[in-house]
């Protein structure tokens, strides 16, 4: 038996050869875990897709931080089957907001349905991408489909979208956390990344995330949540 209290448990057991350790688990009352789980829900609602950015500088550190955050994500089989590209340098966010504004360009004037655009309306998007060169960081997530190993074979990940999906939405997260703001860019297709950045053939692209300060003063669209009721079902 595995006892959930360090008292008296062994530091260590072994399944399938493998070691695994302790996990000491954090025990709260029932009124505390009420307050942090209400509190913890407001401050990410604060979150909102910011498009208006500032070019105030953000230390790189702060930038490792986010992607060690995102890093922690659980992924299909602790593959971690993801590479986040971090860019400051004004040539390749200037060399990356022109390949995306010639897609976009493409996608809004002919590839994208009417009422495709229509439901873009109410955010305001278009084909003209300023933030990618203003705001003072682009992070790129990637995608390993497959590892390489030592001897040149090539082995497929698991659960890859899921993963990184899950990676990308810890990155907003601490991003929002770190008092920066973000938007998800997805420009389509988004194969001149991998070119751009020269990423091998195991890596495609798959979320763009400006990061910086919100410009002063920064708009957001007048939009609201679904309630709790449109997005959950109960069976108890
Ligand atoms: N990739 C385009 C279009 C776009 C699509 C969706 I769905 C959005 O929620 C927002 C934008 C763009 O970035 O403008």
């Amino acid at each position: 038996m595995i006892e959930n209290d360090k008292m008296g448990s062994m530091d260590f057991i072994t399944l399938n050869g493998y070691k695994h350790n302790f996990f000491e688990s954090q025990r709260i009352s029932e009124e505390e875990a009420k307050q942090r789980s209400q509190s913890f829900y407001n401050w990410l609602d604060s979150r909102r897709s910011v498009r208006d950015f500032s070019d105030q500088n953000v230390p790189k550190e702060v930038i490792e931080n986010l992607i060690k955050s995102a890093s922690t994500a659980p992924s299909g089989a602790h593959k971690q089957p993801w590479i986040f590209c971090a860019i400051s340098n004004a040539k390749l966010k200037c060399e990356i907001r022109i390949a995306a504004e010639k897609e976009e360009k493409i996608s809004y004037e002919s590839r994208m349905s009417e009422r495709w655009k229509q439901d873009l309306a109410p955010l305001g998007t278009d084909m003209n991408k300023p933030f990618l060169e203003r705001a003072p960081w682009l992070i790129i997530a990637f995608k390993k489909i497959y590892e390489i190993d030592e001897n040149g074979s090539k082995h497929n990940n698991y659960y890859v979208n899921e993963s990184i999906g899950i990676a990308c939405g810890m990155l907003i997260s601490a991003i929002h956390n770190a008092g920066l703001v973000t938007l998800t860019h997805t420009p389509s297709p988004m194969n001149f990344l991998a070119s751009i950045l020269n990423r091998p053939s195991n890596e495609r692209a798959f979320l763009l995330l400006p990061v910086g300060y919100a410009e002063q003063p920064a708009y957001v669209p007048d939009i609201e949540r679904k309630e709790l009721s449109n997005v959950s079902f109960f069976y108890e």
